[in-house]
């Protein structure tokens, strides 16, 4: 596929740069419709009372209205698609049957990430993870594309169907058109994104960070995981961090909700992710609700990751 001109970007809407890049007709679509979604999520996000719902989800954290609005439209909208089987999300504890059995997509979805940052105006977002084969048979590899949506000062969509990755802006006239193309990180950045707290690290992974101390990264982080990566990917590099902690070994964030849809795009943009041993891509789901470490962004950094980490102090 050839890059599209500086001049034509602004033109080229989602539905074209999909059919340009040769996607499959029912990935398209599939891609297309999650990104309308983010518009209704949107609105929702608009309208919020910011009140709490008063309900706990499957990891007993107190959860949102606005968390079970995102899920419950996403869910309604792959009721009728046609090409989605299953659905999962991380705000329900079991796999959705939203199709006949026949359809060739199951979608994973973080509906609302970093729902508790709406009230204080920062941005959040939607990670989507689209397999071919269906969820419960969780020991495949079977991620073929991936996107989030970002809710900030602008609404923004970036995918990969495994073409690159490409971020959309959503503009006034309500289309999604094309503003970055085929992004590659560099192979080192300057920013650095660091979850958990610095008690709670384990001493390989305090060396690590002190060696980007010294090395002069700026800290960069948000507590939303979608604009922190959305951050590495724009600015071309990074790392992101949430380690292995002393009182939670498996770090706090989702594989299946949040890791393996990031990582998916940040491999496609030339850069890495880890959990300190294995590629984040590899490592085979024994639960929805597994938890990873992760280190994720440009390569020099997360090698420099792995190489701290193998080091038993
Ligand atoms: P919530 O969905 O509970 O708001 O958590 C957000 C998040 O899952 C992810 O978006 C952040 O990267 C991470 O948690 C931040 O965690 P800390 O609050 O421990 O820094």
């Amino acid at each position: 596929m050839e890059n599209i001109s500086d001049a034509t970007r602004g033109f080229v809407d989602l539905r074209r740069h999909m059919w340009i890049a040769g996607i499959e007709t029912e990935l398209r679509r599939l891609i297309w419709q999650i990104a309308v979604t983010g518009k209704y999520i949107s609105a929702k996000i608009h309208e919020s009372n910011r009140k709490l719902a008063g309900f706990r989800n499957i990891y007993d954290e107190e959860q949102l209205a606005l968390d079970r609005s995102a899920d419950e439209i996403l869910q309604s909208q792959f009721q009728f698609s046609g090409f989605v089987r299953e659905y999962s999300s991380e705000e329900q504890s079991e796999i959705i049957q939203v199709g006949k059995g026949n359809e060739q997509y199951s979608v994973t979805a973080d509906p609302l990430d970093g729902s508790s940052l709406v009230d204080t105006n920062l941005a959040v977002g939607t990670i989507i993870g689209i397999h071919k084969e269906p969820l419960s048979e969780g020991d495949k590899k079977t991620l073929v594309a991936a996107m989030y949506i970002t809710y900030g000062p602008l609404i923004t969509m970036v995918y990969s169907a495994g073409k690159g990755t490409h971020e959309f802006v959503l503009n006034r006239e309500g289309e999604y058109v094309l503003s970055e193309e085929r992004i590659m990180l560099n192979e080192r950045g300057s920013i650095y994104s660091l979850g958990g707290l610095r008690k709670d690290w384990l001493p390989e992974h305090l060396k690590f960070i002190e060696f980007l101390e010294r090395e002069g990264y700026k800290l960069r982080y948000s507590g939303g995981f979608v604009p922190d990566i959305n951050q590495i990917l724009i600015k071309r590099g990074g790392v992101f961090t949430y380690p292995a902690l002393k009182n939670k070994s498996m770090g706090k964030l989702r594989l299946i909700f949040e890791l393996q849809p990031m990582a998916f795009l940040i491999t496609q943009a030339g850069g890495m992710a880890t959990n300190g041993k294995e590629d984040i891509l590899l490592i085979k789901p024994e639960s929805l609700d597994q938890r990873s470490p992760i280190y994720i962004g440009s390569r020099f950094e997360v090698e420099k990751a792995k190489e701290f980490l193998s080091k038993t102090l």
